[in-house]
């Protein structure tokens, strides 16, 4: 076979862009310790998600939608806390409907909504996906548990609450 001189510039030509780019490759992953952009639930603090006490009586709750639970499913705080939910998804879009407060998010891969709410009054509050997700969509659910104050127990004075609430959206 009888390759035109042309022809076999090219060819090296074209191996040794390929090679240059996969040493580029290996010098920026091994030597520079450049890393791609993850995905937001891999990281924290939604690869623990979770209820966490900032401040006497505020709470911020880490919330990833994944088909089809939510997590964490149950969210146990005393009566009287102002609750900042971040709220992201690890697969598709989800709903997050918070009932009997006013709360109403998507759930978005890469991206974090944030919503806060006070609960002045003791009970179960659930919360529902709805935006269609798949095959457990009408299962997917979870709920804010507010427990009542001891007697005696005011919780954090509302004045304490709103000055605490402006720092955290400040952040
Ligand atoms: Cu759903």
């Amino acid at each position: 076979m009888v390759q035109d001189l042309y022809e076999r510039v090219a060819i090296f030509g074209a191996g040794l862009l390929m090679t240059a780019f996969f040493l580029a490759i290996v010098v920026g992953a091994f030597g520079l310790g450049i890393r791609v952009p993850t995905c937001v639930t891999d990281i924290p603090p939604f690869d623990q998600p979770a209820v966490v006490e900032v401040a006497p009586g505020q709470y911020v709750a880490n919330v990833v939608a994944q088909m089809w639970l939510f997590n964490p499913r149950e969210i146990r705080i005393p009566a009287g806390s102002l609750v900042t939910f971040n709220l992201t998804s690890k697969d598709v879009q989800h709903g997050f409907k918070l009932l009997n407060t006013n709360v109403n998010m998507m759930a978005v891969p890469g991206v974090v909504n944030r919503a806060q709410v006070r609960f002045d009054q003791p009970g179960e509050y659930l919360i529902v996906c709805h935006e269609y997700c798949g095959l457990g969509h009408h299962a997917m659910s979870a709920k804010v548990i507010v427990e009542p104050r001891a007697a005696g127990d005011q919780g954090p004075s509302p004045a304490r609450a709103v000055a605490s609430a402006l720092a955290c959206w400040a952040r």
